[in-house]
């Protein structure tokens, strides 16, 4: 008997400063509607460092904090609230694995990502990983939907 999904969830999305430079937000966007998933706000912005510290304050202290928060502050993100039942860990599997090179085939940081030899990963886009990181998350970038 498999689990049944009743709640509708809802994800933040961001292609990050590497994707959106790339001109990958629309491949990113293209890969969410054909999964099946609803766009419910999106949204161009350069992230300010008040809504980066919040959105990274697990990672505070961590080695790659510094670079990261400068990397995600260095240009546009695309963000995106997407919706749809279990598309928190279906957002993460279209996206694969943290690390582009180990990622897989299929998926957007394996189809579209690699090692570029720089201080953090650059690898495209950002999930929320549980329902509470969502939660906490939209309300950083779409503080009117919360
Ligand atoms: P994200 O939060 O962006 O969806 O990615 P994730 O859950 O797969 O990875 P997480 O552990 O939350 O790390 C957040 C982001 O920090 C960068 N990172 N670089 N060792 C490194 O160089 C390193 N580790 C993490 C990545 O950009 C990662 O997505
Ligand atoms: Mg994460």
């Amino acid at each position: 008997v498999g689990a049944v999904s009743e709640q509708i969830e809802r994800s933040l999305v961001l292609v990050k400063p590497d994707g959106y430079r790339r001109g990958l937000s629309g491949e990113v966007l293209r890969r969410i509607e054909a999964k099946g998933y609803t766009l419910v706000a999106l949204a161009v912005t350069t992230p300010t460092a008040e809504q980066l510290a919040t959105h990274y304050a697990e990672h505070e202290g961590k080695p790659f904090y510094e670079p990261l928060v400068e990397f995600m502050s260095s240009g546009p993100v695309t963000a995106a609230v997407i919706e749809g039942h279990g598309c928190i860990p279906g957002f993460r599997a279209l996206a694969g694995a943290t690390d582009p090179t180990a990622a897989l085939p299929g998926t957007i940081r394996g189809d579209l990502g690699r090692d570029w030899g720089l201080k953090v990963q650059q690898n495209i886009v950002h999930g929320s990983d549980s329902p509470e990181s969502a939660a906490r998350e939209i309300g950083i970038w779409f503080p009117e939907l919360s």
